[in-house]
C-alpha cells in the first residue's frame, strides 16, 4: 500500500476550515485539520506546494519517519504554520492506520482509560442576568464544567462573549474570526477588567454553589503581576483553571504568578512543539496544557507532550474552539480516552452546517464526548456539500488600549 494522492480541502460551512485528505493505491481515505483561523490558505498552499509532492508514493503505515521526515527535512522547523501541516499528514495517517486495522484509533493508542472525555462549555454574558441564563442553558444541555467570560463595564465588545444574539436567539457562542475586509478593532483596559471579574465569580458561585467546575480565559492580555493579581483575586471561588493569563512568549512570567496564586493554570493554545513546554513543565509553573491536536504536530507529537507533563503531574486540556474542525476534536478524543494524564477537554459545539459536511462520530453523554467506534478517527467528508461553501476571508480581532497602543488580543 501507498499514498496515492493527497487533496487540500478549503471549506467554509459557518467558518473556515482545512482539511488533508489522504487516499492510498487500497482506496483507505485518512483526514487531517490543518485550521489555522484567520491565516487559513498559508497552510493550505504550505500542503499543496511543498508538503503533498512529498507524500506521493511513501509508506502510509511509517507515520513516525513520515513526521521527522517532515518535521528536520523542512530545515526551518517549528511554528504554527508548519506544524498545522505536519499535524494535518499525522493524523491522516493515523485514520489510515486505524481503518486499516478496523479498530477505533484510540485502540491503537493504548484503548481506552476512561469511559468519555470530560468536557467543558463556553457561558458567556454582557451582564450577569444573561451569564446566569447561558450558565443554566448549558447546564440543561448537560455540561458539568463550564468556562466564564463576562461583559465588562465601558468596553463595546470584548473576548468570549457574543456581540449578538444568534440566528436561534441564544447569546452563548461566540465566534472569534470575523468575515470583514480588514481586522476588526476592540479596546481594551486592564484595570476596569480586573475590578470586575473576581465580582462576576463571587456572584456566580453565590447563584450556582461551590461545586461547579468554573473557568475562566484572560486570554494572553495581563502583565506578570496583574496576572498574580487576577490568580489571588479570584483564589476564593475556586477556579478549575485560569487560562493564559500572560502572553505565552515571556515564560519567566508564570513563576511570579505561581509565586503570588495557587489558581491552576493552563497555558499553550498558541504553543506548537514540546519545546513551548520544556521549562514551564519542568519548573512546575502550569497545570494543564492546551496545545491542540492540529496545532501542535498532530497526535505522534501532541502525545510526546503529554508523556512529558505526565512526568510532572501536568495534565491535558486540549484546545477545542470552533475553529480546531470535526477532524481535530476527534483526533484530540481518541488521545484523551487513552491518555492517562487526561484532564478536561474544551467542547465549543460546531455549527449544524460544520457537522452536516463533516459528519463527526463522537457524542456528548452525560457531559463528556465519546470518540466514535468505528474504525479510525471517525469522521466523514461530504466533498459535495463542502463545495458549496466557498472560503471566505476572515480574521480575528486586534486589541487597542484606550491609548490606543496596539495589545495582546
Ligand atoms: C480561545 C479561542 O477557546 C479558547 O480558549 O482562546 O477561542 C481562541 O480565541 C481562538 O481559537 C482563536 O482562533
Ligand atoms: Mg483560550
Amino acid at each position: 500500500m501507498r499514498i496515492e494522492s493527497a487533496d487540500v480541502l478549503v471549506t467554509s460551512p459557518g467558518r473556515n476550515f482545512v482539511t488533508l485528505r489522504i487516499t492510498t493505491t487500497d482506496g483507505v481515505v485518512g483526514l487531517g485539520d490543518a485550521t489555522l483561523n484567520g491565516r487559513e490558505l498559508s497552510v493550505a498552499s504550505y500542503l499543496s506546494e511543498h508538503v503533498v509532492p512529498l507524500l506521493i508514493g511513501r509508506d502510509p503505515h511509517r507515520i513516525e519517519d513520515t513526521w521527522q521526515y517532515l518535521y528536520r527535512g523542512v530545515y526551518w522547523r517549528r511554528g504554527p504554520v508548519t506544524m498545522a501541516a505536519i499535524a494535518a499528514v499525522d493524523t491522516a495517517l493515523w485514520d489510515i492506520k486505524a481503518k486499516v486495522c478496523g479498530l477505533p484509533l484510540y485502540q491503537l493508542l493504548g484503548g481506552k482509560s476512561r469511559e468519555s472525555c470530560l468536557v467543558y462549555g463556553h457561558a458567556s454574558g454582557w451582564e450577569l442576568p444573561e451569564l446566569f441564563d447561558s450558565i443554566r442553558a448549558h447546564l440543561e444541555q448537560g455540561y458539568r464544567a463550564i468556562r466564564i467570560q463576562t461583559g465588562v463595564p465601558g468596553f463595546a465588545s470584548v473576548y468570549g462573549v457574543a456581540s449578538s444574539p444568534t440566528a436561534q436567539g441564544e447569546r452563548y457562542d461566540y465566534e472569534p474570526a470575523r468575515r470583514t475586509a480588514l481586522p476588526v478593532e476592540e479596546m481594551w483596559d486592564t484595570r476596569a477588567y480586573l475590578r470586575h471579574v473576581p465580582a462576576v465569580f463571587e456572584a456566580v458561585r453565590h447563584e450556582f454553589g461551590p461545586a461547579l467546575p468554573l473557568l475562566h480565559d484572560a486570554h494572553h492580555r495581563l502583565r506578570p503581576i496583574e496576572a498574580a493579581r487576577l490568580g489571588k483575586s479570584l483564589e476564593p471561588y475556586d477556579l478549575f483553571w485560569l487560562e493564559d493569563v500572560t502572553p505565552a512568549e515571556n515564560q519567566e512570567a508564570l513563576r511570579l504568578v505561581r509565586q503570588h496564586t495557587t489558581t491552576p493554570l493552563a497555558i499553550g493554545e498558541v504553543f506548537n512543539t514540546v519545546w513551548d513546554y520544556q521549562y514551564l513543565i519542568r519548573e512546575q509553573l502550569i497545570d494543564y496544557v492546551r496545545s491542540p491536536v492540529t496545532h501542535a504536530g498532530g497526535i505522534t507529537a501532541l502525545r510526546r507532550i503529554f508523556d512529558y507533563a505526565a512526568m510532572y503531574q501536568v495534565r491535558s486540556g486540549v484546545h477545542g474552539p470552533t475553529d480546531i474542525s470535526p477532524v481535530g476534536l476527534a483526533a484530540a478524543l481518541h488521545l484523551g480516552i487513552a491518555l492517562h494524564n487526561f484532564g478536561i477537554q474544551e467542547y465549543m459545539r460546531h455549527s449544524a452546517e460544520t457537522e452536516a459536511v463533516f459528519r463527526p462520530g463522537y457524542s456528548f453523554v452525560d457531559g463528556g464526548l465519546v470518540p466514535a467506534q468505528t474504525p479510525g478517527l471517525g469522521v466523514e467528508y461530504d466533498e459535495a456539500l463542502a463545495k458549496q461553501y466557498p472560503y471566505q476571508a476572515a480574521y480575528l480581532p486586534v486589541n487597542r488600549l484606550t491609548d490606543g497602543t496596539v495589545h495582546d488580543w
